[in-house]
């Protein structure tokens, strides 16, 4: 039978996952879906034909919904999860985890008392095939002894309303979370300095950007964010071993060859440049779901990663390094 899920949050992620289950992902249905925006909910319940919720503890205690897709803004995501787990439902919570490291916490501290896990948290990026290509690579001790790793995270745009600490917590997390993957090395330490801004740069917003991130083992991890780069949505990944270097290659559907030019399509933002991860994410979290297990990012990781973020965050107005520190990991997080 198929999983029954219930998606909360109808808004640009929330609809692709949700017609992405309804229509694509193999044993996946959506029977429910919630949105505080009651008209935007209702359109996508109607065209999907799920049933639309009136709250969102509604649809997670609906005992026609087996798992939840949390795709609402980052500011709810705890008490969503938390209410998940309390049901004793397996969720799929985009990230981030949550929007403080205390609720962050609350939630591994309730999945640790629970005993077992529930949560995935939608790093996508760690079912991207270019990111499994790298991380096998340096698995497979390929390059040697892993020493720096570059990234780059360059948006066209982000939302109104998005803060220069987003920079940090909503953007340069995906790169916080896939270092810590590819390495398995937890971070310790980050430093961010501030670039010339750019004619493009938003009000309220540091534009550039560079963080310097260290780990564990001392590796040296470092990001260039721009949240807004109109040429388009560039992101990219090198890791240097001390016996050779590891590449993510940009996906490419097609390139054309013209009188002397070659070129390929640059994405235009996240869903362009990530839009089948998501469909692989989202297919292995079913399959996952429905074989009662848990695969990805787990809550231990959403909560390392939102620590490190707001540390980032805090290291945006310090002339200094800000520091790590984590809570002790229970030990169903291995
Ligand atoms: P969005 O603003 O387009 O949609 C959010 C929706 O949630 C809106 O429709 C809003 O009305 C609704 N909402 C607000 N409060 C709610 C609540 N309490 N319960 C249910 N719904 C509520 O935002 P988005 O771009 O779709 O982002 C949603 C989440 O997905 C964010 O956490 C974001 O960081 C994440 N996201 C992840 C990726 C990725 O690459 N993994 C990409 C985009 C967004
Ligand atoms: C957005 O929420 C995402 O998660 C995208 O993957 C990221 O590139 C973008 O910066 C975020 O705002």
């Amino acid at each position: 039978m198929a999983l029954r899920i219930g998606v909360l949050g109808t808004g640009a992620i929330g609809t692709d996952h949700a017609t992405m289950l309804a229509t694509t992902i193999g044993g996946a249905s959506v029977a429910a879906v919630f949105d505080v925006d009651i008209a935007r909910a209702g359109e996508l319940a109607h065209r999907i034909g799920a049933r639309r919720h009136e709250a969102a503890t509604g649809l997670i205690n609906d005992a026609d919904v087996d798992a939840v897709v949390i795709a609402s803004p980052g500011t709810a995501h705890a008490e969503q999860v938390l209410a998940c787990i309390a049901a004793g439902k397996p969720v799929l919570c985009e990230k981030p985890l949550a929007s403080t490291v205390d609720d962050a916490a609350r939630v591994v501290a309730a999945e640790a008392a629970l005993g077992r896990r529930l949560v995935q948290v939608g790093f996508m990026r760690r079912f991207d095939p270019g990111y499994v290509a790298v991380k096998d690579t340096i698995a497979a001790g390929r390059i040697g002894t892993p020493m720096i790793v570059h990234c780059v995270h360059r948006n066209r745009s982000v939302p109104a309303g998005f803060t220069n600490a987003m920079a940090m917590t909503d953007t340069m997390v995906h790169e916080i979370d896939i270092v810590r993957w590819l390495l398995d090395d937890e971070i310790v330490s980050v430093r961010v300095v501030r670039g010339r801004r750019g004619p493009h740069a938003v009000e309220g917003h540091d534009d550039p950007q560079l963080v310097l991130m260290t780990t564990a083992s001392g590796v040296l991890a470092e990001v260039e964010v721009i949240l807004l780069w109109p040429p388009g949505y560039d992101v990219r990944c090198e890791v240097v071993g001390s016996d050779g270097l590891a590449t993510l290659e940009h996906p490419r559907v097609v390139s054309t060859t013209m009188t002397g030019n070659r070129s390929e399509v640059v994405p235009d933002g996240w869903k362009t440049r990530f839009g089948d991860t998501y469909r692989i994410e989202l297919q292995a979290w079913v399959a996952a779901t429905l074989a009662g297990t848990v695969v990805g990012a787990s809550a231990w990781d959403g909560y390392a990663a939102t620590v490190v973020a707001h540390a980032a965050a805090a290291a945006q107005g310090a002339a200094d390094e800000v520091g790590v520190r984590l809570i002790a990991r229970p030990p169903l997080y291995g």
